[in-house]
């Protein structure tokens, strides 16, 4: 008689090998197929893209461009405050999320919540470049503690924001519009998570959590970019323990470099319910193997701590990426993500931007939607809305009040309660 174990390990190969269509090796220089694994696998069922495909994507962008974020740890909140704001039409909430006993360790939160609400609410979560109190006049917000760029339009000096940057960037969040519609709006400095500028990794929480060692990190550490979408997720923690929120209808924004960490937060953590992206660009929803506007080794010179050190193999190397930036969308299917470029920002490369959404929608169809319904560009002020959204607007490179009516909508559409 056989021996049963080898009989049914051949069975066993036999049996794979027939269930699982292997595809011709991609030709270099094309965008990998989102669709086929990196070990040739055809990906051709829902369970094949959640199991295989979407967490092999992930690793290769943890591996190879943002870098490896630690696990998740225990937060604690505090320094609440909860009041009436904008003249009565709001509850304006403001809480502390400590991350570690270091005096620096913390991310302060602001939340505005339509005043006349009956239930927990949809919210939009957004990254700003200078603080809380840019968003609005009020008086109530708090100013950053941490560091901030010095900027004498804004209001910023000696890296402290004065009480002038109140406001300053209130034409970029258009707060009581989107009270009105019934959101709740939630904004975080950047800078709280990690000071935007190359200092080794020593301030912000890669400070805190996962310092250098001997001035040594490994080459997939995690860059800025990571940080920032680790502390999107960490105001998430604290948004599923707040009764006024709906947790599960929460939309990450941001833009510019924000929108490059809106779509890896989103990618990453399938607890956020809708993903935008506006104005993004490379490292964001442009193909980097287009290579029109910035490119991987502009933007690895000019921002050495966005990226893992790994990123940088691919320096003017866009062609050898196991990845792009179409597959970093499709890792966000199938919940509704939105893309958005403006039409003079040809340093996010807005076609770019376009197609890798196009190529993000094969993997939204796989998983039972529409995708993106449109396979042309379209043109300037025509936004297309369907489980994937994009547009692009007249004017240059900013988050505008025509950019947020497209947000509201697309949110009001996949938001709705049955
Ligand atoms: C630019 C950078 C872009 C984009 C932009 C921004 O300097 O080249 O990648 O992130 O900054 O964030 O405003």
């Amino acid at each position: 008689m056989r021996h049963p174990t080898i009989l049914s390990a051949w069975l066993l190969v036999a049996l794979t090998a027939s269930a699982c269509i292997t595809a011709p090796p991609r030709k270099p220089g094309l965008p990998p197929d989102p669709l086929i694994s990196v070990d040739g696998r055809v990906i051709d069922s829902a369970a094949a893209w959640q199991d295989v495909r979407r967490p092999e994507i992930l690793e290769l962008f943890r591996q190879h461009m943002y870098g490896r974020a630690p696990s998740h740890m225990p937060l604690t909140i505090e320094s609440v405050q909860e009041e009436l704001a904008l003249d009565g039409l709001a509850r304006r909430k403001q809480w502390r999320i400590r991350y570690g006993k270091h005096e620096g360790a913390f991310l302060d939160v602001l939340m505005y919540l339509p005043r006349e609400v009956t239930g927990p609410v949809p919210a939009f979560l957004g990254l700003n470049f200078f603080g809380n109190q840019t968003l609005h006049t009020d008086p109530g917000i708090r100013m950053p503690s941490s560091w901030v760029r010095n900027d004498k339009k804004i209001g910023v000096t000696d890296n402290r924001p004065l009480e002038r940057s109140r406001g300053a960037r209130a034409n970029r969040w258009p707060v009581e519009r989107i009270l009105a519609r019934g959101y709740a709006l939630v904004a975080v400095y950047y800078g709280d998570i990690d000071p935007d500028f190359d200092d080794g990794f020593a301030n912000g929480v890669h400070g805190v959590l996962d310092p250098p060692i001997e001035g040594k990190r490994a080459p997939d550490a995690w860059g800025s970019i990571a940080a920032w979408a680790w502390g999107l997720s960490r105001v998430l923690d604290s948004l599923e323990r707040e009764p006024s929120i709906d947790a599960t209808r929460v939309a990450v924004i941001g833009h510019s470099r924000l929108g490059k960490t809106s779509l890896w937060a989103g990618a990453q953590d399938e607890r956020f319910a809708m993903v935008i992206s506006n104005n993004s660009g490379c490292g964001g929803a442009a193909y980097s193997r287009r290579r029109q506007g910035e490119t991987v080794q502009v933007i690895n010179r000019a921002f050495p701590h966005w990226f893992s050190r790994s990123f940088r193999a691919f320096n003017d190397r866009e062609d050898q990426l196991p990845i792009d930036q179409h597959l970093l969308i499709a890792a966000i299917a199938p919940r509704p993500a939105y893309v958005a470029s403006a039409a003079k920002d040809s340093w996010a490369d807005p076609e770019g931007e376009f197609l890798s959404t196009l190529g993000a929608s094969p993997v939204y169809r796989l998983l039972g939607t529409e995708g993106l319904p449109v396979d042309k560009m379209p043109e300037v002020d025509h936004p297309v809305h369907g489980q994937l959204g994009y547009h692009v607007r007249a004017g240059k490179h900013d988050l505008t009040w025509q950019d947020w009516q497209q947000y509201l909508a697309f949110a009001d559409r996949h938001f709705a309660k049955q």
